[in-house]
């Protein structure tokens, strides 16, 4: 679907056979008949993606920032997280974190702990109520203008797990788009994969504000990044892997690593969580193996 300079949204066919564009890409095109072709993709500001084993995954180009969106329910995967910032961060687009759900008071305040770590890294952290269950939060409410203030003029794309509502996010601030959206299965703790395209909307008439929706994620390879690089992606680490002895450490098991000796500090509270180091050290692992 290609928007044309006046807003209009056309079906256009790529030229050959595998078609590379992405939302967010800014294409040439021909008419032909009542659709198009697409004939040249512009070249790109960045494009957020992930890397599985078998497969490259686009999200979407030129975005200004990631809006990584995660609930009180289903429960958010700290892995996943981590991931989806590293590669934001290898793609310089700035990630912001929204914790929607804050009507379900006792999961919502766990969640919200176990995000402590990313707040002291420096993460923006918003708590949201997007469709509240029960009215006991207003849903024009400051929260969500807050999260306006911080969308109008830019292109978000919104990424997160199955059902934490990125699709109802969509439907508040774009009521014409009446995007799908479902219930969460309590008994598996986790979306049914409403959304199954990417798409772009525009929030404001003049065409200046854009969420992008997309599907839930479950899987978010990195098989595109070094793993030498892992730290230079994570805040809490890059802080400490300057003190390091080796340049080339890898801050796993070298003497005078200034990571290490940040995770076992005793003197004062390590600014790296136990579970971010496991994590670290699970990616560092996974990326080496597929290298020589
Ligand atoms: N309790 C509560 N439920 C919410 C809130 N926001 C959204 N929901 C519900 O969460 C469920 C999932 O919302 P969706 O918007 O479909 O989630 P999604 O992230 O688009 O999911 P996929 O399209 O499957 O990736 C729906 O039943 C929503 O009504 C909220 O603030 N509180
Ligand atoms: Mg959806
Ligand atoms: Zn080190």
């Amino acid at each position: 679907m290609v928007e044309t300079e006046s807003g209009e949204r056309v079906i256009c066919h790529p030229r050959g056979k595998k078609s590379q564009v992405v939302v967010g890409d800014r294409i040439r095109w021909l008419p032909s008949q009542d659709e198009g072709t697409i004939e040249k993709i512009d070249e790109r500001s960045n494009l957020f993606y992930r890397q599985d084993e078998m497969r490259t995954k686009s999200f979407a180009a030129n975005l200004d920032q990631v809006l990584i969106l995660i609930a009180a329910e289903p429960e958010f995967s700290e892995s996943q997280l981590t991931r989806a910032l590293i590669a934001a961060e290898a793609e310089h687009i700035k990630p912001v974190i929204a914790l929607n759900k804050s009507d379900l008071a006792e999961p919502f305040g766990r969640a919200w702990n176990k995000l402590a770590p990313y707040r002291t890294m420096g993460y923006q952290i918003l708590p949201l109520a997007i469709k509240p269950k029960a009215a006991t939060v207003p849903e024009d409410s400051v929260q969500t203008r807050e999260l306006m203030e911080l969308l109008r003029g830019k292109k978000t794309l919104v990424l997160g797990p199955s059902g934490a509502g990125k699709s109802s996010l969509t439907n508040l601030l774009v009521p014409q788009a009446k995007v799908l959206t479902a219930e969460i299965s309590q008994a598996l703790n986790s979306g049914k994969h409403t959304t199954t395209s990417t798409t772009l909307y525009w929030v404001d008439e003049d065409r200046t504000t854009a969420l992008i929706d997309s599907p839930g994620f479950q899987e978010f390879g990195l098989h595109h990044i070094e793993p030498m690089q892992l730290a230079n992606y994570m805040p809490d680490f890059k802080a400490h892997a300057q003190d390091c002895k080796f340049y080339n450490c890898t801050h796993l098991h070298e003497p005078g690593c200034g990571v290490i000796s940040e995770v076992k500090s005793i003197d004062h509270a390590s600014s790296i969580s136990a579970n971010r180091y496991r994590l670290y050290s699970e990616l560092f692992e996974e990326l080496s193996q597929t290298r020589y």
